[in-house]
C-alpha cells in the first residue's frame, strides 16, 4: 500500500517555508527572500520516496491584512491550510515554543489535519542555546543546510493518508513553466529593488513561445506609481538590465534550456489595493 497526500507549510511571513520546500523538493521551485511577505501565491513541489508521495504546497506567510492583497495572500494560506491532509507548522527555533496554530491563523476551530510542528533555521541557534525539542513536540530543521529533513519526512510519512500516488515518481512541479518565470523575475526584484519597491512589483507573462530554441519570455514588469517606474528602469535602463540578467539565469537554472527575457516596465495604479487588477495579475481567487 502507498501514501500520498497534500502536506501544506504554513507559518508567519519569513520563517523559512519556500526555503524548506526547496530543500525537500531538492529543486529551486518556490522564491526565497530575506524580505518577508515574498510569496503571494502557493507553489506545489512534489516528492516522491519509496511507498509515499509527499505534494507538498508552499503558502503565503499568515499575516494581519493592512490591503487587498494581503487579503488575497492570507485567503489563499487558509484555503491550503484547510485542503491539506497533514500541516507542517513553521516557526523559528530562536523563539521556541511555537504559539498554537490556530492563534497564529485566527481560526475559528483547530485545524482539520494533523499539525507537524517544526523548528526552522536551527543553524542560527548556538548548540548551548538549543532547546530540547521531543519528537513528539516538533521536528527541529535547518533547511539551509538540509539538516532534520529526513526526521522530518519521517513524521510527515506517517501522517500521510493511505493511497494511490497522483503524480509520476519523478514528477517534481504541477505549474506551468510561465508561472515560474514569471516568479523568478519577481525574485530578482526582490534581491535588487529596495524598501517598498519589491512589494510594489508584479510580473505578467506577455509571451512564453517554448519549443525552438532559445525559450522567448515576454513580461511586463507593473509597478504602482510612475516614480517607482524610473527607479526600476535605471539610469540608462541599467537596473532593469541587471534584474532581466538575474532573472533570466534563473529561469533557464529551471527549465534547462537557454531563455530569451525580454522585460517592459509599465504602470498599473495602486494594483495591491484594487480588485480587478489583482484579478488580472492572478492573486485573486
Ligand atoms: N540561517 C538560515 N536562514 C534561513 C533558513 N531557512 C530560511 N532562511 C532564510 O530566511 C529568509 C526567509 O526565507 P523564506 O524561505 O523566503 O521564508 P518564507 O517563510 O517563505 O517567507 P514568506 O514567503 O515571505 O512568508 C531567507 O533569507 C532565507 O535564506 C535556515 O535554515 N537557516
Ligand atoms: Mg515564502
Amino acid at each position: 500500500m502507498t501514501r500520498c497526500g497534500n502536506v501544506v507549510l504554513a507559518g508567519p511571513p519569513n520563517v523559512g517555508k519556500s526555503t524548506l520546500l526547496n530543500a525537500l523538493v531538492g529543486e529551486h521551485l518556490a522564491i526565497v527572500s530575506p524580505k518577508p511577505q515574498s510569496t503571494r501565491l502557493p507553489v506545489v513541489g512534489l516528492l516522491t520516496r519509496a511507498d509515499a508521495q509527499f505534494i507538498f504546497t508552499d503558502s503565503p506567510g499568515l499575516l494581519e491584512p493592512e490591503y487587498r492583497l494581503h487579503e488575497a495572500m492570507r485567503a489563499a494560506a487558509l484555503r491550503a491550510i484547510a485542503d491539506a491532509d497533514v500541516i507542517a507548522y513553521l516557526h523559528p527555533l530562536s523563539e521556541y515554543p511555537a504559539p498554537a496554530l490556530q492563534g497564529v491563523a485566527r481560526l475559528d476551530r483547530p485545524p482539520r489535519a494533523p499539525v507537524v510542528t517544526v523548528y526552522t533555521k536551527a543553524d542560527l541557534v548556538p548548540l548551548s542555546d538549543r532547546p530540547t525539542v521531543r519528537p513528539s513536540d516538533g521536528i527541529v530543521v535547518a533547511a539551509g543546510r538540509g539538516e532534520g529533513l529526513d526526521a522530518l519526512l519521517d513524521a510527515l510519512r506517517a501522517r500521510l493518508p493511505d493511497g494511490p500516488f497522483h503524480y509520476g515518481p519523478d514528477d517534481l512541479a504541477t505549474q506551468p513553466s510561465r508561472f515560474f518565470a514569471a516568479e523568478f523575475v519577481r525574485e530578482a526584484a526582490f534581491e535588487l529593488l529596495h524598501e517598498e519597491l519589491p512589494y510594489s512589483v508584479a510580473v505578467e507573462i506577455d509571451e512564453f513561445r517554448e519549443g525552438a530554441a532559445p525559450v522567448y519570455i515576454r513580461a511586463v514588469v507593473y509597478v504602482e506609481r510612475d516614480s517607482q517606474k524610473g527607479i526600476v528602469i535605471g539610469a540608462g535602463g541599467r537596473t532593469i538590465k541587471t534584474l532581466g540578467q538575474a532573472a533570466r539565469g534563473k529561469i533557464e537554472a529551471l527549465l534547462g534550456e537557454p531563455v530569451f527575457l525580454e522585460l517592459r516596465v509599465k504602470v498599473l495604479p495602486k494594483w495591491r489595493r484594487h480588485a480587478p487588477s489583482l484579478k488580472r495579475l492572478g492573486y485573486a481567487g
